[in-house]
């Protein structure tokens, strides 16, 4: 993909403050410091526009971006993280899950899990829920830069082996070294051409 432009355009807590557009969206879901803004930025070839954080819990909302005005990446609030207020958590939940569960032109959702560890039950738990839900997902695998060829094609293996079948497919990459992203786009703008063509019959 060639990116012209890459736009942040609004943060939402509720459906009513969600960009009101038929843009295809695809959201990035995962725990928090999985590298969901980080992906995004390297998807867009820009390195502020998602922020990013050493430390988890940056993310919070939900973050809509336009690609070249015709497509848009939408960052989550991270799961997972222990030191958020319980409060926040509470709200946390049911925004994402509002999110992913009613918008109508949410056309994927790209489940990151760090490379070099196994799913927690909360990713099991989410991976799931996405199945159940019938929405079309995709896996990404990120920081593949922390591990050697060998050590990737072997976590490949026992990853594949822990995740269900129904994922459109499993993606290694390095928002680093940017590496995987062309694979990554690709099965992106395929996602974002079919929702244009469901979209136009409704
Ligand atoms: N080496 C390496 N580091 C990465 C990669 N992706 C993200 N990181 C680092 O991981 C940390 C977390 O990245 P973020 O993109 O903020 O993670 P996030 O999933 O958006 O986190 P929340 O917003 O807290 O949910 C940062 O220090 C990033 O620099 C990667 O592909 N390789
Ligand atoms: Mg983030």
């Amino acid at each position: 993909m060639i990116i012209k432009n890459a736009e942040f355009i609004t943060s939402a807590v509720e459906s009513s403050q969600y960009p009101d557009w038929d843009c295809p969206e695809i959201a990035m879901a995962g725990r928090s410091n999985v590298g969901k803004s980080s992906l995004i930025n390297a998807l867009c070839n820009r390195k502020g526009l998602a922020r990013v954080a050493a430390a988890p819990g940056k993310t919070r909302l939900v973050n809509f971006y336009r690609v070249n005005g015709e497509i848009s990446l939408v960052d989550l609030a991270g799961y997972g993280y222990a030191r958020v207020a319980k409060t926040t958590k509470a709200t946390w939940g049911p925004m994402i899950e509002t999110y992913l569960k009613t918008r109508q032109q949410l056309c994927l959702v790209l489940l990151l899990l760090d490379m070099r560890h196994d799913p927690s039950e909360e990713d099991l738990l989410m991976e799931r829920w996405l199945q159940a839900t019938g929405r079309t997902y995709g896996i990404v695998l990120t920081k593949a830069d922390k591990l050697t060829r060998q050590e990737q094609a072997r976590r490949l293996d026992v990853l594949r082996n822990l995740l269900l079948p129904d994922a459109c497919g499993i993606f290694p990459v390095s928002a680093d070294k940017w590496t995987g992203l062309d694979d990554l786009w690709q099965l992106m703008a395929d996602a974002a051409n079919r929702e244009n063509t469901i979209s136009k019959g409704r």
